[in-house]
């Protein structure tokens, strides 16, 4: 009878914790479909700065992976003015505010915080077959 007992205990517990485990996944799970499509910030990853130079040639890299987040900052390192935007030409509406407008000078930089997990593909306003693209991951 005693054994009977422990046994009992020991189920209902593996009940309760299997219970309060899959109440846990449910939540987490819920989570993620509320906060799409709006990146989750993670506290403890760090927002990169990264550095993408335009010369003559066009975007060096031209294609990029970045984490959501992170800042891309466009530099000039042509003689003529760059204007580093989102896609598509003219509209520029693929990824809001990514637009340097009105364009950056020799030797100036442009920052853009791209905070949405998207493909943003680029180009050089002033001369469109200048083009690029940025994975925000
Ligand atoms: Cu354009």
């Amino acid at each position: 009878m005693k054994t009977f007992i422990i046994i009992l205990i020991l189920v209902v517990l593996a009940g309760l914790g299997w219970y309060f485990y899959s109440q846990n996944m449910n939540y987490s799970g819920g989570f993620q479909n509320n906060s799409t499509p709006t990146p989750t910030p993670t506290p403890s990853a760090v927002n990169n700065e990264i550095v993408v130079k335009i010369t003559s040639d066009g975007f060096s890299p031209s294609t990029l992976n970045i984490k959501a987040g992170d800042t891309v900052k466009f530099i000039n390192d042509d003689a003529v003015k760059h204007w580093p935007a989102s896609g598509p030409h003219p509209a520029h509406t693929l990824c809001p505010g990514f637009d340097s407008k009105p364009g950056i000078n020799p030797g100036e930089s442009y920052s853009f915080k791209f905070a949405e997990r998207k493909t943003c593909p680029m180009h050089d306003h002033l001369k469109p077959t200048l083009t690029g693209k940025i994975v925000v991951e």
